[in-house]
């Protein structure tokens, strides 16, 4: 399988420039104040910037999708556009990113939100693509919008969000093979509506984990519509292997449990994170995947619980831990925190 994850600083980019232009994919990208965007778009890839803060682990900030055929048949990737997407390519993968501001068309009856609107038609984009370049698979979605958790239009953003995804879900699943992917979905200081995903060839098996209930069989106090993905997946080969784990939360069955105790949250999420990796490595056969191996992105909604959160996983996985740790709003007010990773991938520290 000719794709791996690395993650690396904005520092970094000028010394890799070479590398990054040959074989990045795209990337998605967390920066603050301090971070030099500049060094991002002078390298021609698909690239997402979300605007908030990194809290820890500053060398991972940018999670960056390398093309790694084998030797000997390597070839130039591809870069396109089409309507807002931009993407690059090789034979097996299409990466790509959409960023749209929230709008509504006046053509448009009703009293549709901009945000429900904008999501409809970006991935109603995204969808096309995957007809028209003849990538029928969506093996991960991520997606960063501004105030997930405010009220408009009577319903939570994310709410909103999910009400557009579903109808564009529910209209193009006759045009692709669309099974619900591995996502996630936060809240980031401003910014347009930002979406990158991974398509590829390979039909992926989607993940499900057993001591929650799929998040598109939530109960309809969570929203008019459930949300949109899989827990993970799975995409396994005679090469390698891939497991897209989705953000992961405190929630059993379908509840947010520990409300207010960040320290039992994190003990939760990573027993949910267990879980899923579990079922991955049994529907494989074969213990593939730990835990352990695997580069974490945290999502914190509070700066402040940064101490708690880190110590608490460093109790489960050793001070050798990899993860960086984002500020960023999770799409329930109750959930503290939420972990999401790709397995298995190669992780850079800022000395090499
Ligand atoms: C949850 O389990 C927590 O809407 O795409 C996690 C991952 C969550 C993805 C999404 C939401 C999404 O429901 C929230």
């Amino acid at each position: 399988m000719s794709i791996q994850t690395a993650y690396t600083s904005f520092s970094n980019f000028p010394q890799r420039s070479k590398l990054l232009e040959e074989k990045a994919l795209g990337a998605i990208c967390f920066i603050d104040n301090s971070s030099d965007s500049n060094a991002i778009e002078k390298i021609e890839m698909p690239a997402i910037q979300l605007h908030t803060s990194i809290l820890d682990g500053l060398y991972g900030a940018c999670e960056i999708w390398l093309s790694n055929a084998s030797l000997g048949t390597e070839k130039a990737l591809t870069n396109g556009y089409l309507g807002d997407i931009s993407y690059r390519l090789n034979d097996d993968f299409l990466f790509g990113v959409i960023t749209l501001p929230e709008s509504v068309s006046s053509e448009i009856d009703g009293d549709i939100s901009p945000l429900q609107f904008t999501t409809e038609s970006a991935y109603r984009q995204i969808f096309a693509l995957m007809d028209e370049m003849n990538y029928p698979y969506i093996y991960r979605f991520w997606n960063y919008m501004e105030d997930i958790n405010g009220v408009s239009h009577g319903l939570e953003r994310y709410r909103q969000f999910n009400v557009g995804r579903k109808a564009a879900f529910t209209a193009c699943s006759n045009a692709v093979h669309i099974q619900l992917p591995a996502a996630c979905a936060l809240g980031v200081t401003d910014g347009p509506l930002s979406i990158a995903f991974l398509l590829g060839r390979q039909s992926p098996i989607a993940i499900e984990n057993p001591r929650q209930i799929s998040a598109y069989e939530y109960p309809e106090e969570y929203g008019p519509q459930t949300p949109s993905f899989s827990r993970a997946t799975l995409l396994h080969s005679e090469q390698a292997t891939l497991l897209f784990i989705s953000g992961t939360a405190s929630i059993v069955g379908h509840q947010t449990l520990h409300p207010t105790d960040v320290v039992a949250q994190t003990k939760e999420t990573l027993i949910n994170l267990e879980a899923v990796i579990a079922e991955a490595n049994r529907t494989i056969g074969e213990i593939k995947f730990d835990l352990m191996d695997v580069f974490l992105r945290v999502y914190v909604r509070h700066a402040a619980d940064l101490s708690l959160i880190k110590n608490e996983m460093q109790r489960h996985l050793g001070s050798a831990m990899n993860a960086v740790f984002i500020q960023a709003d999770i799409c329930r007010q109750e959930l503290l925190l939420e972990i999401e990773a790709t397995a298995k991938c190669i992780t850079e520290s800022s000395s090499s």
